[in-house]
């Protein structure tokens, strides 16, 4: 239930934040089986509930890490369309010049820190982040998304432990959508849900129906209270599913069809307008503008990406510092 506060227009702006997303990854898929960009490609189609309803309720200033599938997460934050499709392109006109492409992406603008191809490597990274934040005492927070894989890594562990020690302002939002790369939860941990984990930290978690926008976005303003009162951590599991195969070119043997239905039905996007319709927010008229104008704007993004140049030789080694070369954290 949307809760009495959410404005309808608020409500509307959420949709078309998801369908944002959506449409940006169906385009990029297509773009990808042309061979009009290359590389290895992670979508978080279905998972799109996740990143809007957290991002949904950030400051611009808010740091947000992501990792290997974190289009919908910079996109949500805030990110440039045209600056993020190009910088997925390779092209110079991407957010790092074309040379991180869909793994690493940086939108500093947006607030969007950076992704990574290591799975867990930005966990403690936000901590850092969370530290600036907690000295600097202007309730701004770190948030950072990896998948039920990355739970399993050492970083996740000790950067839990050090967060909880030392009350950092940090949310991890993990996305467990059942699979690291082709293995089930089941065959990679005995824990069935992450959010033990931050109980043995001492850290307050809660595990939600990732796919219910509205369920993902309760808890994370529940989050907000604690991080922003700089009174520690909190850990939220977002049980969700990815409707794509791990990377694009994926058979996915490793699922069962009938798996993969039922998460459709589940589709978050679908369910929300569903939602909005059912408390006359939305007619069917305005769900299919929605979509169209989503559609149009990645177009618009696809011709502004395909249309620019690659990034020149001598751009090779630039930028490989932005990080520590920009004042972020000053
Ligand atoms: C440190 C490290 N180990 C292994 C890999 C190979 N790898 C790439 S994605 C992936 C699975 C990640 O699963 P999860 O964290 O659940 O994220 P999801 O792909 O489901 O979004 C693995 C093991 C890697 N990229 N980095």
């Amino acid at each position: 239930m949307a809760s009495k506060q959410e404005s309808s227009k608020d409500l509307v702006d959420l949709l078309r934040r998801m369908w944002l997303i959506r449409a940006f990854e169906e385009k990029v898929s297509a773009l990808y089986a042309e061979r009009q960009i290359v590389g290895l490609l992670h979508l978080g189609i279905g998972q799109e509930a996740v990143a809007v309803g957290v991002c949904g309720l950030l400051r611009q200033d808010d740091f947000v890490f992501g990792g290997h599938r974190s289009h919908g997460h910079a996109l949500a934050k805030g990110a440039d369309v045209n600056r993020l499709m190009a910088e997925i392109a390779g092209r110079a006109t991407g957010y790092c010049g074309g040379k991180a492409g869909s793994m690493h992406i940086v939108a500093l603008d947006a607030g969007f820190i950076t992704a990574t191809g290591v799975v867990g490597g930005t966990i403690p990274l936000a901590l850092g982040a969370a530290f600036a934040a907690k000295e600097k005492k202007q309730g701004q927070v770190a948030v950072v998304f990896f998948g039920d894989g990355a739970g399993q890594a050492g970083p996740f562990h000790e950067s839990l432990n050090i967060a909880s020690l030392w009350q950092l302002p940090v949310i991890f939002v993990c996305e467990n959508n059942g699979y690291a790369e082709f293995t089930p939860l089941s065959a990679h941990t005995k824990v069935e849900r992450l959010a033990q984990h931050a109980k043995t930290y001492g850290i307050p978690s809660s595990t939600v129906d990732g796919n219910d926008l509205l369920a993902v976005r309760s808890a994370t303003s529940k989050a907000l209270e604690i991080a922003r009162a700089r009174k520690g951590p909190v850990f939220i599991e977002c049980l969700t599913h990815r409707l794509r195969g791990h990377y694009e070119g994926d058979p996915a043997k490793y699922r069962e069809l009938s798996q993969l239905s039922e998460w459709k039905k589940k589709d978050p996007i679908a369910r929300f307008a569903r939602l909005l319709k059912s408390k006359k927010m939305m007619t069917d008229k305005g769900l299919q503008a929605i979509e169209s104008e989503a559609r149009a704007r990645v177009e618009e993004a696809a011709s502004f990406s395909l249309s620019s140049s690659w990034p020149a030789s001598e751009e090779v080694a630039t930028q490989v510092t932005t990080i520590n070369s920009q004042p972020f954290f000053s």
